[in-house]
């Protein structure tokens, strides 16, 4: 049995093949990381010539499979050195979400006799038909997410069935534009793996079934059949069911043991393998392990380069008997909850996140790049900012809504945009000298305000609280706006040390995965290992924001001007201004 620090007790590992980097995470029966690595492929493995771990040409973006293949050893090399690998009794992981790779018959085949002897690059050197997979930044299948919506009957139709209209990142369009523009891969091609499910099969040494939450991300997956749509796979090819496998799984599905090359080579146990699902499951999942039961419907909000929301649903959206309001905004994306049994995620994605703020503070804020984050607080005030004025900044074009550049709004009497409620805007290019606020003020209000309304547009259940992460997540003013504007108190993870609190994150994705692979082996125990014990887990999460039920009724108040303006700004852009048509 563990003792206070877990030591000499059993460790889950927690893998997260992202873009940049492939880390692994230890995780004790206490749910404390006890040991991080990481391998950074642009660091480690420089013969690749990636940049950020990607090939990136135009709006083709891959990334070299044998490289991951590569960091997998690097990584548990790594771990064999901590002296911690042969504690650990489970793993699992996640993964980039949408990327694809291609195995050769013989790539399946060699996978399923490694030979503990000689690294996995030698072995698996003739194993993928195509040696760079595409990745979720690949943007070059317009012209396959058009048959696909083609295929499903529109726009709509595809998104009931899939979670999502048709996107380029997601792998059905990937798949469908490899085998029309490269015959002689897919001829070569006998399986197909997501990211996640092609670490999980190189761990238990033989093709790993995808989860369904990846699966979530591919618009060929039937949501509410749980199971690939034969129509939707059918039109790419009669076969592609097979090639990815007819069994969808559950995250939390022992999907093998531990292969014995990574037995024999690093001295870890025969252990049990859960499946791996993609990066956004994997974080909803990690954070769920710290909710109580109150914050059931709890969302997260990851503060990064973009922001992505992640909340769960009890019911499908887009069912046929669902509220026609979601049917009528079908951005954003429904993925099938990766555990819970007819649950949901929804995800939304704004790619203008802390590189927009970022911009605001370092241009609009009066200052030569030199503003800090203080500065911007300052500069932002303690609101509100709405009704009076809004501002929209889509510095790089924003996929929630489809829009794209500056946008100040003013209200006033003889303003020329007229909103259903009968206020009056006027654009402008600077709020210099209105008295009405600032861009920094502007941007978090706009920000937080869109995230309320896909909220909305996505549920009629009221959010009970919200955990935040990512890098901005420690910028009060924002954490401030977030609380007033969404009406609930806002959470954060960290640590309880005899001294106090510290706030401080795990890495999500690769947390989630430890977590899921604690959760299995204690279903399934091996061995005499102690039940964990949830009193003393390490991370908790803690209140740092409570909503000012004053300011919140004034952002109410100002939602339905809000969303008028945004979609003005969207249809100005040839963005979705009846987002039920297709984009
Ligand atoms: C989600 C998405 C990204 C990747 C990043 O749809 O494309 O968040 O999962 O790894």
């Amino acid at each position: 049995m563990a003792d206070a620090d877990g030591a000499g007790g059993p460790l889950f590992l927690g893998l997260d093949l992202s873009t940049q980097q492939l880390k692994g995470m230890l995780v004790d029966e206490q749910r404390r990381a006890v040991c991080e690595v990481c391998i950074v492929f642009d660091e480690r493995l420089p013969e690749y010539s990636t940049a950020s771990g990607r090939h990136v040409r135009g709006d083709v973006v891959t990334a070299p499979v044998l490289m991951w293949v590569e960091a997998i050893d690097l990584l548990m090399a790594e771990l064999a050195a901590t002296g911690l690998a042969a504690r650990i009794r489970g793993v699992s992981g996640a993964a980039q979400q949408h990327g694809s790779v291609y195995w050769r018959q013989r790539g399946v085949e060699t996978v399923r006799q490694l030979a503990s002897s000689l690294p996995l690059k030698e072995q698996l050197q003739e194993a993928f038909a195509l040696p760079d997979s595409p990745t979720w930044e690949d943007l070059s299948t317009s012209q396959q997410c058009r048959d696909l919506e083609r295929t499903a009957g529109g726009a709509a139709a595809l998104a009931r069935i899939s979670g999502s209209v048709a996107l380029e990142r997601f792998t059905g369009a990937q798949i469908a534009k490899i085998k029309q523009t490269q015959p002689a891969v897919w001829e070569d091609t006998a399986r197909i793996s997501l990211v996640s499910s092609f670490v999980a099969s190189v761990l238990v040494g033989d093709i790993a079934p995808v989860d369904c939450g990846d699966a979530s991300g591919t618009n060929i997956y039937d949501i509410q059949d749980r199971a690939w749509s034969r129509r939707m796979c059918d039109s790419i090819d009669p076969r592609l069911v097979g090639m990815l496998g007819e069994r969808v799984v559950t995250a939390d599905t022992v999907v093998g043991a531990l292969s014995p090359y990574f037995v024999r080579r690093y001295g870890l146990a025969r252990c049990p393998v859960v499946a791996f699902t993609g990066d956004n499951p994997s974080t909803y999942v990690g954070f769920e392990s710290m909710f109580t039961s109150v914050d059931r419907s709890a969302a997260v909000l990851s503060l990064g380069t973009s922001d992505t929301v992640l909340f769960p649903l009890d019911d499908y959206p887009y069912a046929a008997n669902a509220s026609p309001l979601a049917m009528q905004h079908l951005d954003g994306h429904v993925l099938q909850h990766p555990t819970a049994a007819r649950r949901y995620i929804a995800m939304l994605c704004y790619k203008n996140g802390s590189l927009a703020r970022e911009w605001v503070r370092d241009h609009c804020l009066g200052g030569s790049g030199s503003c800090t984050w203080a500065d911007f607080g300052e500069s932002a005030g303690p609101g509100p900012m709405a009704p009076a004025a809004f501002g929209f900044y889509y510095l790089s074009a924003e996929i929630l809504p489809r829009a794209k550049g500056l946008h100040r709004f003013v209200r006033c009497s003889d303003g020329d945009i007229v909103c259903p409620s009968g206020s009056r805007y006027r654009q402008l290019g600077s709020f210099d000298g209105t008295g009405l606020g600032s861009d920094a003020r502007a941007i978090i209000e706009s920000q937080v305000m869109s995230m309320r309304v896909d909220h909305s547009r996505k549920t009629a259940a009221a959010l009970d609280s919200v955990a935040v992460t990512g890098g901005a997540s420690s910028n009060r003013v924002l954490l401030q706006t977030i609380a007033d504007v969404l009406g609930v108190s806002v959470f954060a993870a960290g640590e309880q040390h005899p001294g106090g609190f510290e706030l401080k994150t795990p890495a999500m994705p690769a947390y989630g995965g430890a977590i899921r692979a604690q959760q299995q082996v204690k279903e399934h125990p091996i061995g005499t290992e102690c039940e964990p014990d949830r009193s003393s887990a390490k991370y908790t999460l803690q209140r740092i924001c409570s909503p000012s039920e004053h300011m919140h009724d004034v952002y109410t108040q100002a939602l339905a001007d809000f969303e008028f303006l945004r979609s003005h700004v969207s249809a100005q852009h040839g963005g979705c201004a009846d987002p039920a048509g297709t984009f």
